[in-house]
């Protein structure tokens, strides 16, 4: 069967391709969406239905979308859904202002999670959530990964997501649970 991610995040795809290996996953790109559907969900849910029905609607194929973020226990939530715009400043900026909000709070509690959303072209619509737990670190470690993987210490693995071999990740993430909770109604 042939998907199209509804995701600009390149990192994202490339794990969604590796976590569904059997279905061919086209990037938006290739399938002609060059779209950025506007985020106005105040859930990971909602804004995973907002992506994929957008995509779906567009290309004709069945879509994909990944909603998905970093929730700290000690900032209530935060950044959740906003975990992508959190400092403005991409990636190194929203690792730094974690760092800087959270301070020497003793409290490191933190999950991923994971909304997604496959929506076909005839209206049908599936989803699924995953969480994974860790902690959030005092400094980063590992070259792996993306967005806030190298200060989030997983419980499953006793090691960062930046430190972890790409497959150890998946087996375990928000992202990987999320899917195979989808790949289960499929
Ligand atoms: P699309 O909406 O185009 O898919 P995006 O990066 O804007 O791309 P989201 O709105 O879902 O996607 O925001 C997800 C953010 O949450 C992402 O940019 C990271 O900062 C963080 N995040 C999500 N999954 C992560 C993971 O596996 N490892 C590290 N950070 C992650």
């Amino acid at each position: 069967m042939k998907i199209v991610a509804a995701t600009g995040n390149a990192h994202k795809l490339k794990e969604i391709r590796e976590i569904l290996g059997g279905f061919e996953v086209l990037s938006a790109a290739e399938a002609g969406f060059f779209g950025e559907p506007e985020e106005t969900g105040s859930t990971f849910l909602e804004n995973a239905l907002i992506k994929a029905r957008a995509v779906a609607e567009a290309t004709s194929l069945p879509a994909l979308a990944d909603d998905s973020g970093l929730c700290v226990d000690a900032l209530g939530g935060a950044p959740g859904i906003f975990s992508a715009r959190f400092s403005g400043k991409g990636d190194t900026g929203n690792r730094a202002l974690l760092l800087e909000k959270l301070g020497n709070t003793e409290d490191r509690r933190a999950h991923f999670c994971c909304a997604v959303a496959l929506v076909f072209p005839d209206g049908r619509e599936l989803t699924a959530e995953g969480r994974t737990y860790g902690s959030i670190l005092h400094e980063a470690r590992g070259a792996g990964g993306f967005g806030y993987d190298p200060l989030f210490l997983s419980d499953d693995l006793g090691m960062t997501f930046a430190e972890a071999a790409e497959a150890e990740k998946n087996s375990v993430s928000h992202r990987g649970r999320a899917l195979a909770a989808l790949k289960e109604q499929l």
